[in-house]
């Protein structure tokens, strides 16, 4: 339980050249040889050989062909030392037993229904062979895997495919090469009994790759949207950003229990199952667009991340904010960039802001840790890929390509820093970003005030923007997009200099504490639009009446902002009701509000999907991370209130909506699922009324539907009601799906998310259920996280739920360290509630931290919630 600290980093002693590595797999146990050479980074040095293993049997080393007895190395639980190596390069050869059968962490080489497959990053490398597990040591890869040809016909590894026989054993044997160093957190392999959905690729210089997505034999029919992604995915890349595959097949193999969601190992990833098969019958419409944004971004990897990698694990969010980065704008690409903008911001607020207010805060460059795995964050993932974005703000497009291009020429091949990309960024565009490198060593969301003064006589409008600065913290370098509304809604001309050119957006760049913008030749008292398109990872403070709100909702040309107000003036109604709740009055809706929502009900101009997202309202756990203490109970009286209230109001309109909607048969394009998003929207205002006719109209869906999207909608309804076709839809549903792993899953997350207070009772039984098992990463995030998000239904006064809660992360402590740390961070917000609450949290937080063989993965996210 040592921390690691990122000042402390030192170039390794020695670097391996390559590594011939020879798998015999076994169901008792699993041979590995391994045959390094390795080379002193400096002449003359005598320095210890100190190699990364954990959980191995030592059965034979050999140095330079010459066996070693026990005197010349020492062995303890996570390393092999040579105290005395000559400083020239030489050849070190191990064997080693592990026990992959016996793996429940699902790190390293595992098995998932019967088949292997590996898990290396970060650092389960060491868990199959000794090694210098870190990723500024990469090295040339070759390996061959020995398995029993009946029971694992397919065998796969990094790189290509060179040479394969049999044994007159019944076993046989594949040898894998690639060519690229790489390090070794991106070895992968693969063996078992699996089915290939085929496909290729002709790259923009002509030349063929093979690309083949492997499944387990039953799912053979769900790979083909897999397939086409990855395709759109290579296209993209090399239209957007001139890169192109580099090797001769791209191979990803879908797997039932992974910990992740998926991992891109060069040129053979790993994938949840969950991020790879689709069927219109068995995937949702998210489930689709997920798909093509997992298999984007492990591709995506390739070049950020694989051609080019971290130095360290410090540097992680040079590839993850990176990578997130791109495949957010993949994403915008394909689908509609103000839906997907949304999404993402939505996502950020709700969980990275929260992680900023959390004991876990960090920079997106984390300054130390104890369990690399526990940085795997919304802060190193979502917040870096807002850090990027600013790049692309600040440069412009074409100037964050000239950045991009200069990273690739100065660093493929190697093992880098952030600081490094960020330089390539300023030396590429000729501009200064040594403020910038405040993104990745300050932790936190900056907080902007902004206030703004019309002079109608001088016809400027002047825009102060404020940050408020910790006191140990400096300024943050942020952009700020803003616009002008004129009185009809439109776009006012901004100019800022007399020889500037005036444009409807203008990106102010904040770098003081305090600065004045002053717009010239405003003829009119204009409405500020600010932080368009959610130009920067912050918190803008800027007071706006009522009306303002519903005006920008109505006529703000940028999509963001209008869906932003939309949001605005929700919360303002809802904690003004909160207020009313609080003192006992009788609560009524706002009618500004209602009328505003009217009007994007009625806007026939809108698209389906924002105008599903712009009817949304804010969560419950984002409004309660705008109080100081959560009102756990007023928030959900208050927002169910407010639901109810929309409902009756516009009942006509919400109907009229879904009958317009309904009838559209099924297909993947963008207009039908715009059309099922605000079909299904309506539905749950509809069904907020719980009468026979709603329940009925509900279950009618449920039963006919031909896809998911629907099917799952339908359900989420009827669970949130106390009908009785409530407990027959899902008996059915079960019934219906109960062989179909991932489908499965959502039966149990549907009732996990329902808001009627039996909801602890039936998770309660749910994890006595047949199907029920926390071996499963899927299956147990898919009830217990699920469930730890329903903040009415888990923050229950009486502490039952947590109580429960912890005793599930102490299982998984033993068996799953990564999955237990996940879950446990959900008590990291105790300190935001009431003290009855706080009490109760911390109540388990102590029973947890006093638990004897805590992981470090746990105990670190326990002891720093604790302090
Ligand atoms: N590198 C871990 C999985 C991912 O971010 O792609
Ligand atoms: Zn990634």
């Amino acid at each position: 339980t040592q921390a690691i600290y990122r000042k402390d980093y030192q170039q390794p002693d020695f670097f391996i050249d390559s590594v011939d590595l020879h798998f015999s797999l076994d169901e008792d146990v699993t041979l590995v040889h391994s045959r390094m050479t390795i080379r002193p980074r400096t002449e003359n040095q005598k320095k210890p050989l100190i190699l990364n293993g954990e959980l191995l049997v030592l059965k034979s080393l050999k140095f330079n062909g010459h066996v070693l007895n026990a005197t010349q190395y020492h062995v303890d639980k996570t390393h092999l030392t040579l105290p005395n190596v000559p400083a020239e390069a030489f050849e070190l050869e191990s064997i080693v037993e592990i026990k992959p059968q016996e793996n429940t962490a699902l790190t390293g080489l595992y098995q998932s229904s019967g088949n292997y497959c590996t898990q290396c990053e970060a650092e389960g490398f060491r868990r199959i062979t000794y090694f210098l597990d870190r990723p500024d040591v990469m090295a040339r890869y070759t390996t061959t895997i020995v398995a029993d040809k009946s029971r694992y016909p397919v065998l796969l590894s990094n790189g290509n495919r060179v040479e394969y026989g049999e044994l007159n054993d019944g076993r046989h044997w594949v040898k894998w090469a690639d060519p690229f160093p790489k390090p070794s957190y991106l070895f992968a392999l693969v063996a078992g009994n699996l089915y290939c959905h085929g496909g290729k690729f002709t790259t923009r210089s002509g030349r063929e790759v093979r690309l083949e997505i492997w499944v387990e034999p039953q799912n053979h029919d769900q790979c083909e949207h897999a397939l086409q992604s990855l395709q759109k995915a290579m296209r993209w890349d090399e239209e957007r950003f001139g890169l192109e595959y580099d090797l001769d097949i791209y191979m990803i193999v879908a797997v039932g229990d992974f910990n992740m969601g998926a991992m891109e190992n060069k040129g053979l990833n790993v994938f949840n199952a969950k991020f790879v098969l689709c069927r219109p019958d068995t995937a949702t419409d998210d489930d689709y667009e997920g798909i093509e944004a997992v298999i984007a971004h492990e591709y995506f990897h390739n070049w950020t991340g694989n051609r080019v990698t971290c130095r360290d694990w410090f540097q992680l969010t040079l590839k993850e904010g990176l990578t997130v980065f791109r495949d957010q704008q993949f994403t915008e690409d394909m689908t509609s960039a103000a839906v997907k903008r949304i999404q993402d911001v939505r996502i950020l607020r709700s969980a990275q802001f929260a992680e900023d207010q959390s004991p876990m805060a960090h920079p997106i460059r984390p300054e130390s840790y104890i369990e690399m795995n526990n940085f795997y964050t919304v802060t190193v993932y979502n917040k870096g890929a807002e850090v990027i974005r600013l790049y692309q703000t600040l440069l412009g497009k074409d100037g964050f390509r000239r950045g991009m291009d200069l990273y690739f020429q100065r660093h493929d091949g190697q093992a880098v820093t952030c600081d490094d990309f960020r330089a390539a960024m300023a030396d590429a565009n000729q501009v200064d970003l040594t403020q910038f490198e405040r993104w990745y060593d300050q932790a936190g969301t900056p907080v902007v005030e902004a206030s703004g003064v019309y002079d109608a006589t001088a016809k400027t409008y002047a825009l102060t923007l404020r940050q408020q600065v910790p006191e140990h913290l400096q300024a943050w370098h942020i952009p700020v997009a803003v616009g002008l509304l004129g009185k009809e809604g439109q776009d006012l001309s901004l100019q800022l200099e007399e020889t500037a050119p005036a444009k409807t957006t203008q990106v102010l760049e904040l770098r003081e504490l305090e600065q004045t913008f002053t717009f010239k030749n405003i003829s009119e008292l204009p409405i500020p639009s600010l932080l368009r398109h959610f130009s920067a990872p912050i918190k803008l403070n800027f007071s706006c009446q009522r009306q303002e709100l519903a005006f920008l909702m109505a006529h703000d040309s940028d999509p963001f902002n209008r869906w932003e107000a939309g949001q605005q003036f929700a919360q303002q109604v809802i904690f003004d009701l909160l207020a009313d709740w609080q003192a006992g009055k009788t609560l009524q809706l706002d009618a500004l509000f209602s009328e505003a929502v009217l009007k994007i009900l009625q806007d026939d101009k809108l698209d389906g999907s924002i105008k599903s997202l712009m009817l949304t309202l804010p969560t419950e756990n984002f409004l309660g991370q705008q109080q100081a203490e959560v009102a756990v109970d007023g928030l959900f009286a208050v927002r169910q209130f407010v639901l109810k209230q929309l409902a009756e109001v516009h009942y006509a309109e919400w109907l009229a909506i879904y009958r317009a909607n309904h009838q559209m048969p099924y297909s993947n394009s963008a207009t039908a699922i715009a059309c099922r998003r605000l079909k299904n929207t309506a539905l749950h205002y509809i069904c907020r009324l719980d009468t026979p006719e709603t329940v009925n109209l509900a279950e009618k869906q449920f039963k006919q539907s031909d896809n998911m999207t629907d099917q799952q909608s339908a359900l989420m309804c009827l669970v949130n009601t106390f009908s009785e076709e409530r407990g027959q839809a899902i008996e059915y549903f079960y019934q219906q799906w109960r062989h179909n792993p991932l489908v499965l899953d959502k039966w149990f997350s549907v009732q996990a998310t329902s808001y009627l207070p039996d909801t602890f009772d039936n998770v309660k039984a749910l994890l006595q259920h047949q199907d029920f098992t926390l071996k499963n990463p899927n299956r147990a995030r898919s009830l217990i996280a699920v469930f730890s998000q329903n903040q009415a239904q888990f923050h229950r006064a009486d502490g039952l739920a947590y109580q429960l809660h912890a005793d599930i992360v102490l299982q998984l402590n033993a068996t799953n360290p990564q999955i237990a740390s996940r879950f446990v961070s959900v008590f990291n917000h105790w300190r935001r509630f009431d003290a009855n609450r706080q009490a109760l949290m911390q109540a388990q937080l102590n029973r947890i931290i006093q638990h004897p063989n805590l992981s470090k993965d746990v105990y670190e996210v326990v002891s720093k919630s604790l302090n």
